[in-house]
């Protein structure tokens, strides 16, 4: 039988399943894409695995993303500040017990 990889997802009713809280949130319009997308969770994060930030076309506009020294439940994601378009936000994160997290969440930048 197939073992599925280290990363596994978890469902339930753990501190950290909720859906995160992103800036922008999800969903939104907003006039520029900023700097620092930051993504928010219900509990301390071990580490990131990974986030991109991905325009329509594929194309990555992240550059960096990190666990926020402040906080320990926000990474905080560097970008390109792309021009007008929908992005979306695929993120994998492992939570402090080592379970694993990952998600998407889409928002729209005006032209
Ligand atoms: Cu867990």
């Amino acid at each position: 039988m197939a073992l599925a990889p280290a990363f596994i997802l978890v469902a339930g009713a753990t501190a950290h399943s909720s859906a995160p809280v992103t800036r922008p949130a999800a969903n939104a319009v907003v006039a520029a894409l900023p700097r620092t997308v930051s993504i928010t969770f219900g509990g301390r994060l071990m580490r990131v695995v990974g986030v991109q930030v991905v325009d329509r076309k594929g194309v990555n506009h992240a550059t960096s993303a990190r666990l926020d020294p402040r906080n320990a439940a926000r990474v905080l994601v560097r970008t390109t500040r792309p021009a007008a378009g929908r992005y979306s936000v695929r993120w994998k994160v492992m939570a402090e017990d080592g379970h694993g997290q990952s998600g998407t969440v889409s928002f729209r930048v005006r032209p």
